[in-house]
């Protein structure tokens, strides 16, 4: 469902010059202990973003996912995008989460880097889902305008398509605009609230619980740890 999407994800990381960076081998990429399952990660170094990854599962039939996480560099104060897609095939049910997570909900800060978005959140009226959160703190890292869908394989297979394209365009779009205006915050409280960021999403993360299921507990771990928010382990803010 998900691999058009990820080559262009990385193609178009590649397109602002992107180089992929060395993830340990046994994180790059997993077959689960049945067989059934198969994960691969991507590390990319981007100009302007201190860390960008991909990660892409493939669980049979049963699941599919699509995760993505682009931390800009820390002299720029903007949100770090979010995108988590899952395809439940089993239950032909699509879980979509798209977002430019913000750094703080201060009303200027949304007011500066969240017009973009908001059109999108205009346009695509289905991706409207975010008083559906039971995991997550809306007001924590998320926007007020994140594009989040429960829906079907019709808005999978037509809607989302499009949808992430246009959202991958309006975060790049944002990013060049906003290059040339001064940042609210310098870069020691963006590297604060990064750490804090991939605090709070390792202790959410429902991901942990089934990785652990596919792949085991202590890869589940040192995947979550190492990979998807290295900056949890770190003790001193
Ligand atoms: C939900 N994400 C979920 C769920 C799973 C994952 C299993 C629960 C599905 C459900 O609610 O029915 C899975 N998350 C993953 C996997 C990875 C992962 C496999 O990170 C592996 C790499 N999650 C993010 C990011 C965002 C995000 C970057 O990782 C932001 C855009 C959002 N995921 C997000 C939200 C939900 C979710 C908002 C719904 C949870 C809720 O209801 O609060």
């Amino acid at each position: 469902m998900f691999e058009p999407l990820l080559e262009e994800l990385n193609n178009n990381i590649i397109h602002q010059g992107g180089k992929e960076e060395y993830v340990p081998a046994h994180l790059k990429e997993c077959i689960s202990l049945k067989g059934t399952s198969h994960i691969r990660s991507w590390l990319w170094k981007v100009p302007k973003f201190r860390r960008w990854r991909v990660t892409s599962l493939k669980a049979g039939n049963k699941l599919e996912v699509l995760n993505s996480v682009a931390y800009p560099s820390y002299e720029i104060d903007l949100p770090i995008m979010g995108i988590d897609l899952l395809w439940f095939g089993q239950k032909q049910k699509l879980v979509a989460v798209l977002d430019f997570q913000p750094l703080i909900q201060d009303q200027d800060y949304l007011d500066k880097y969240f017009g973009g978005l908001q059109r999108l959140r205009d346009k695509f009226s289905d991706f409207n889902d975010n008083n559906n959160m039971k995991v997550y703190d809306p007001n924590q890292y998320f926007s007020p305008w994140v594009l989040f869908c429960r829906g079907d394989f019709q808005k999978a297979n037509e809607l989302l398509p499009n949808v992430f394209s246009s959202f991958l365009n309006a975060y790049l779009e944002t990013f060049k605009i906003v290059l040339s205006v001064k940042p609210e915050m310098d870069a020691s409280q963006v590297k604060k609230l990064h750490i804090e960021y991939d605090k709070y999403s390792a202790e959410r993360d429902p991901a942990h619980s089934l990785f652990a299921g596919f792949f085991g507990k202590k890869w589940s771990d040192d995947f979550l740890k190492q990979f998807l928010f290295p900056l949890s382990t770190t003790d001193a803010i």
